[in-house]
C-alpha cells in the first residue's frame, strides 16, 4: 500500500477522473507536470487520451510496446497512444461500426506526430493479410510524401502541416485493413511564393535542391544550392537543424514508388516542381506599362519541362489585361497565382491516387490538422486555420459536453450541470450567412469594380458591429484602438485574440488570378494530366475570375463535419509545454491556458460526474443474457426489465449504473469490462461444452 501511493505520488494518477479534486485546475496542472517531469506523457480523462508533447525522442514506441498494448482492456496498462489506437480497433471489431480519432492541440503541440504513431500501430496490429501488405506500406509510406509537399517549417513548428488531413482506414468484418483514402484540406498555397522571416518553403523544394541526383538536377536545370533560388530565401533559414533535407529526400524518393507512381508521374512532379523555382528567378521589368522578361534561362527551361513554347510562354506570364481606366498589366498576380496553382495540384494529385477504395466495410478515420496558430502578422491562411480549429472545437463540445448533458436530461437520469462556454457564437461569425465574415467576403469578391481591403472592412463593421467576438479599430474602446491597425480585424477565438490584417487578404481570398489565356494555352498544350483537375475547378471559376475560397472551405468542413458526425469519436488533446521546443521544460502559464480553452476541466467534470458507457437496452440484452441462462429464453418482460434482472443477477451495485427512458448508464469501464470477461468466459465454456457434445458424430 505505501510503495503504490509512494509511487502515485511520483507518477501521479493515471486518469484524471481519480482525482480526488476534480474541480480544481491546480490538482490537475500539478497531476499533469507530476507525469511529465516522469516522461509520463500521456493521461486519460475517460477514454480521452491527453498528451504533452515531450520533445525528444522517448522510448515507447517500440515493437515490444505495441505487443504490450495489443489486445489488452484500456485502463489495464498505463495510458498510451497504442491503448487509445487498440481500443477504437477492437470496439470497431466487436460492434461492427465507424469511428474517428479526432486529434486537436495548437501548432506543435505533436497531433502529426500523434496521428504517425496511431498508423503505425495499425500496421502492425492488424489482422495480415497479403491485401494488408500493400495498404500498410501505402498509408505509411505516403506520409512522408505528404508531408514532403504539405509541410513546411514555420516559426511554431519546424515540420508543420500547412494542410488538413483526414484519413480513412477500411477493415473487412475480420479486422483486415482492406483499403482507405485521404481527403485534404486547403493547402496554404501562399507558402509557394511567400515565406515569413524565420520559415522555408514546403520540404519537397529543398529536398530535391539539397537531395536530388545530379543527373535528375541537371535534367531539371537546377543546382544544387538552395540559397540560388527566390523562392527558397526569402525566410532566410534554408538550413534547419532537426531537419536533414537530403536523407528525406531518399524517403520520398523511394516512397514514391511504393506508393505506385510511375517513372513517368515522377518525371512530371519533379518537373513542376522545377518549374516553380524556375519561375521563382524571373525578373520582370517594367517599362512603359508593359512588363517585359529577363530570363531567357529561365524561360527555356520552363518551356522545356512544361512543353510549351518559349513565345507562348514569355507572352502569357507578361500580357494580363485587367478590365481597369484604360489598359494596365497586373504582373504580380499573373505570375504568383501560376506558381500557387502547380504546388496545389501536385498536393491534390497525391490524395487522389494514394489509395484505392474497395468495397466499404467498417472505417476508423483519423484527422490531422493544422493547429491554431497566431503570428506577428496573421493573413487570410490563418484566418482560414483559425476557422477551422474552431470547427473542430464546436464539434468536441457538440459531441461530447452538450450531447452528453443533454442525453441525461433526456433519458431522466438525475444530472447537475456543468456550464461550459460553447464556442457556437464564433463559428457562427464566421460562417453564417448574410452576416457572417465569409458571406461579407464573398460579397466584396462578386461585387463589380475593384473592391478594398478597406471597403471589405467597412462591410464587415457595418454587419457584426456590437459582437462580443470580434472587432476593429474603429469599433475598439479608446484602449483597445491604439492596439488595432486600420487595415485588421480581431477575432477573440475560443483559443485567444488573433488580430487579422486584411491588407491583400482578397488576392489570396479569391485565389490566383491566372490569365485566362494561359489557362486556354496550358490546357491545350500541358499535357500533365495531373495538372487537369485543377484547370478545370479554375476554368469553371474562371466567369469572375474569382473563386472563393473561403466559401469552399466552408463547405469542405462542413462535409467534414459530416462525415465525422456520423461515426463515434475519439479524442486525443495535445498539450505543448513550452513555446522554445524546449524538451523537460512545463511552462505552467502556458499549458494552464490550453487545457482552459481546450476544455479539459468541463470535460473531466462531465465525465467524473456521469457514466462512462450506455448501451440500449435491448442492445444490451441481447448480449450479455447468457450470462444467466436460468431466466432464458423463457423471460417474457420488457427489455428494460431484462437488463435490471441481469445485471442484479451480475452482482452490480446500485451505486454503479443507472436506468434511463432506453438506456442503461454505467459508471465505470471497469465494470463493464468485468461483464465482458465473464461474457468470454462463458462463451468459451458454451463452446466447449458443444465440442464433446459432438464428439464422436
Ligand atoms: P503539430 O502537428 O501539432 O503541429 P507535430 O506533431 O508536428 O505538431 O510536432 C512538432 C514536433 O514536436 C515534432 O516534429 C517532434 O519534434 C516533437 N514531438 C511531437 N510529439 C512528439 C512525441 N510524441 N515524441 C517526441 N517528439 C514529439 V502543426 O502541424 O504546426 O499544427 O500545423
Ligand atoms: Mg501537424
Amino acid at each position: 500500500m505505501d510503495g503504490s501511493l509512494a509511487a502515485r505520488d511520483r507518477v501521479g494518477i493515471q486518469d484524471f477522473v481519480l482525482l480526488d479534486d476534480c474541480t480544481c485546475i491546480t490538482a490537475f496542472m500539478e497531476n499533469l507536470e507530476k507525469r511529465f517531469n516522469a516522461d509520463l506523457i500521456y493521461t486519460y480523462i475517460g477514454t480521452l487520451l491527453v498528451s504533452v508533447n515531450p520533445y525528444r525522442e522517448l522510448d515507447i514506441y517500440t515493437r515490444k510496446k505495441m505487443d504490450l498494448y495489443m489486445g489488452v482492456n484500456f485502463f489495464e496498462l498505463p495510458p498510451h497512444i497504442f491503448a487509445l489506437a487498440d481500443n477504437v480497433y477492437r470496439t470497431m471489431i466487436s460492434e461492427i461500426n465507424n469511428h474517428f480519432i479526432l486529434i486537436s492541440g495548437e501548432s506543435g503541440a505533436g497531433k502529426t506526430e500523434a496521428s504517425k504513431k496511431i498508423l503505425q500501430f495499425y500496421a502492425v496490429s492488424c489482422v495480415r493479410t497479403e491485401v494488408l501488405d500493400i495498404v500498410r506500406d501505402r498509408l505509411l509510406l505516403s506520409n512522408p510524401v505528404l508531408e514532403a509537399f504539405g509541410n513546411a517549417k514555420t516559426l511554431k513548428n519546424d515540420n508543420s502541416s500547412r494542410f488538413g488531413k483526414y484519413m480513412d482506414i477500411q477493415f473487412d468484418h475480420q479486422g483486415a485493413a482492406v483499403g482507405g483514402h485521404i481527403l485534404s484540406y486547403l493547402l496554404e498555397k501562399s507558402r509557394v511564393v511567400h515565406q515569413n522571416h524565420g520559415e522555408r518553403n514546403f520540404h519537397i523544394f529543398y529536398q530535391l535542391v539539397e537531395g536530388g541526383e545530379d543527373e535528375l538536377l541537371h535534367r531539371l536545370g537546377l543546382e544544387r544550392n538552395s540559397e540560388n533560388y527566390m523562392y527558397l530565401v526569402e525566410g532566410e533559414c534554408v538550413q534547419v537543424g532537426s531537419i536533414n533535407d537530403q536523407s528525406d529526400w531518399k524517403t520520398v524518393r523511394k516512397a514514391l514508388t511504393v506508393i505506385d507512381f510511375s517513372e513517368r508521374d515522377i518525371e512530371h512532379l519533379f518537373a513542376v516542381i522545377a518549374s516553380v523555382l524556375h519561375l521563382g528567378n524571373i525578373h520582370f521589368e517594367a517599362s512603359r506599362g508593359y512588363a517585359t522578361l529577363n530570363s531567357s534561362e529561365e524561360i527555356h527551361w520552363l518551356s522545356k519541362l512544361l512543353g510549351i513554347s518559349a513565345n507562348l510562354l514569355q507572352e502569357a506570364l507578361t500580357h494580363r489585361k485587367i478590365e481597369a481606366k484604360g489598359e494596365e498589366v497586373c504582373l504580380p498576380l499573373s505570375h504568383t497565382g501560376l506558381k500557387k496553382e502547380l504546388l496545389s495540384d501536385t498536393n491534390k494529385y497525391f490524395q487522389n491516387v494514394l489509395l484505392q477504395d474497395s468495397s466499404r466495410k467498417t472505417v476508423i478515420g483519423l484527422l490531422d490538422i493544422y493547429g491554431f496558430e497566431v503570428f506577428d502578422v496573421n493573413s487570410f491562411e490563418q484566418f482560414c486555420i483559425n476557422y477551422c480549429n474552431e470547427k473542430l472545437q464546436q464539434l468536441f463540445i457538440q459531441l461530447t459536453i452538450k450531447s452528453e448533458q443533454e442525453e441525461y436530461e433526456m433519458e431522466g437520469i438525475e444530472w447537475q450541470p456543468v456550464p461550459f462556454f460553447n464556442n457556437k457564437i464564433i463559428c457562427d461569425l464566421v460562417e453564417e450567412k448574410h452576416r457572417g465574415i465569409i458571406s461579407v467576403l464573398d460579397e466584396e469578391c462578386l461585387r463589380p469594380g475593384e473592391p478594398t481591403d478597406l471597403t471589405f472592412l467597412e462591410k464587415l463593421e457595418e454587419k457584426l458591429a456590437g459582437h462580443p467576438h470580434f472587432v476593429t479599430h474603429m469599433l475598439a474602446d479608446q484602449k483597445t484602438r491604439k492596439t488595432l491597425g486600420r487595415g485588421e480585424f480581431r477575432l477573440m477565438h475560443y483559443a485567444g485574440e488573433v488580430t487579422y490584417s486584411v491588407t491583400g487578404k482578397k488576392e489570396t481570398a479569391t485565389t490566383i488570378t491566372v490569365s485566362s489565356r494561359l489557362i486556354y494555352m496550358m490546357l491545350s498544350l500541358f499535357n500533365v494530366y495531373f495538372l487537369e483537375c485543377i484547370l478545370i475547378n479554375i476554368m469553371v471559376g474562371a466567369k469572375n475570375i474569382c473563386i472563393q475560397v473561403a466559401t469552399q472551405f466552408k463547405n469542405n468542413l462542413f462535409s467534414l463535419t459530416q462525415i465525422l458526425m456520423s461515426k463515434e469519436p475519439w479524442y486525443v488533446r495535445c498539450l505543448k509545454p513550452n513555446n522554445d521546443k524546449r524538451p523537460g521544460h512545463f511552462d505552467d502559464v502556458l499549458v494552464r491556458h490550453q487545457v482552459k480553452y481546450l476544455a479539459l476541466m468541463e470535460h473531466l467534470r462531465v465525465r467524473r460526474a456521469g457514466f462512462a458507457y450506455r448501451r440500449r437496452y435491448e442492445v444490451f440484452l441481447k448480449r450479455y443474457k447468457p450470462l444467466c441462462p436460468d431466466t432464458w429464453p423463457n423471460w417474457k418482460g420488457t427489455a428494460a426489465e431484462g437488463v435490471e434482472l441481469l445485471v442484479k443477477h451480475l452482482g452490480y451495485r446500485p451505486s454503479e449504473y443507472k436506468m434511463g427512458r432506453s438506456k442503461i448508464f454505467i459508471r465505470h469501464p471497469r465494470t463493464l469490462f468485468a461483464t465482458e470477461d465473464a461474457f468470454d468466459i462463458c462463451r468459451h465454456e458454451l463452446a466447449t461444452r458443444i465440442q464433446a457434445k459432438y464428439k464422436g458424430y
